[in-house]
């Protein structure tokens, strides 16, 4: 009876300091303050070879003209009606038909593209054009021009990975459209890749700014390193050869707000259990295997996306060779000092 009063009493209260603009920090704090990461995203799993009928249906619906960009939002079940994969990212998959272009704008918002199907589109950044091949790595660095387009006659298909969730909570975005369709180039294909992809740079050159310079890491040269480091055999337990895109210049993250990472697991590989504070969206180049998350598995194969949701204890499992394709927001962590990882085949016993 004298706790029902007194909770009466606090009732009152905390409703005449919501009139002031003021609220009871006692009922929220453990929320605020959580022993460890609380996320609403949750793990999620998309079978490109189901999906894919919807995007070319979309295909016949809409032209890439008049949609901007022909997208359909990977949206996280777990952040329904947030266009977002993870707490921080976003992802979609993107259509370009043959003769199609996506005209150019530029956001602040950083992106990356990797292609799934199809060769022979196009992204051209910041005025130098990149055909683009399945597997391939494209990055779109903050505020710097962008058009798609598809001149070869198959259509082309990629995963779009942007930060958007994380600048809206920021509310910094910004966005301009061209005053073209398409860009003017101002540089052949592959300057960019010429001057500083291949272990130099002009002499001159200082870094300015936190991308790479480098937008385009073909799938090739990147899968024969994997190739190359699987002879040695030493095998993470945990990621069995997991590499990061990088910034050649600066050695630091290709893109400055998200991870990017391309990972081996040999064919019966059977990964220790992990957790990390980034969720990431994987995206399976080639094979198949699962991934157990949690009580729960995900059975995967190729082309298909899924996700590992923040400080979720998981482990990676092979039956054939394996590369898998993956992004988070790693480096927004590490840079501002709060990433954390466990590893241990104890942890599902917690
Ligand atoms: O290609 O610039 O999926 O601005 C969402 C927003 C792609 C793009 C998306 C974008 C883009």
């Amino acid at each position: 009876m004298g706790a029902d009063n007194n909770s009466q009493i606090r009732q009152a209260f905390y409703e005449r300091l919501a009139e002031q603009g003021l609220a009871p920090l006692w009922e929220v704090l453990h929320n605020l303050v959580p022993a460890t990461p609380n996320t609403a995203c949750g793990a999620a799993f998309w079978s490109y070879r189901e999906i894919r009928s919807l995007l070319m249906e979309a295909g016949d619906l809409i032209t890439a003209h008049e949609a901007e960009r022909r997208v359909l939002v990977l949206e996280n079940p777990f952040h329904r009606g947030q266009a977002r994969i993870t707490n921080s990212l976003y992802a979609g998959l993107q259509l370009i038909r043959p003769g199609e272009v996506a005209r150019a704008h530029r956001h602040t918002q950083s992106a990356l593209r990797f292609i799934v199907e199809g060769d022979g589109a196009f992204t051209a950044v910041d005025g130098e054009k990149a055909y683009m091949e399945r597997g391939d790595l494209i990055l779109t660095p903050p505020w710097q021009w962008h058009d798609h387009g598809c001149e070869a006659s198959e259509p082309t298909v990629w995963i779009d990975g942007l930060d958007l969730p994380m600048l809206a909570y920021f509310a910094a975005g910004f966005a301009e459209p061209g005053s073209v369709e398409a860009q003017q180039t101002s540089r052949p294909i592959g300057d960019s890749r010429a001057r500083f992809g291949v272990n130099m740079a002009p002499v001159d050159w200082r870094p300015s700014g936190q991308a790479s310079p480098v937008f385009h890491y073909p799938y090739a040269p990147a899968r024969d390193a994997l190739e190359r480091m699987s002879c040695a055999e030493a095998w993470d337990p945990v990621h069995g050869l997991k590499m990061r895109y990088l910034n050649p210049c600066t050695g630091a993250d290709a893109l400055p707000t998200i991870s990017t990472f391309l990972q081996m697991l040999p064919k019966s590989f059977r990964g220790d259990v992990y957790r990390c504070t980034d969720a990431a969206v994987y995206f399976v180049v080639e094979g198949n295997g699962r991934t157990k998350i949690g009580d729960a598995q995900t059975l995967w194969q190729k082309d298909d996306i899924f996700v590992v949701p923040n400080w979720a204890e998981h482990a990676h499992e092979a039956d054939s060779d394996s590369v898998l394709f993956s992004f988070s927001d790693r480096v927004v962590h590490e840079k501002l000092g709060f990433w954390r990882e466990q590893r241990g085949a104890a942890l599902f016993l917690d």
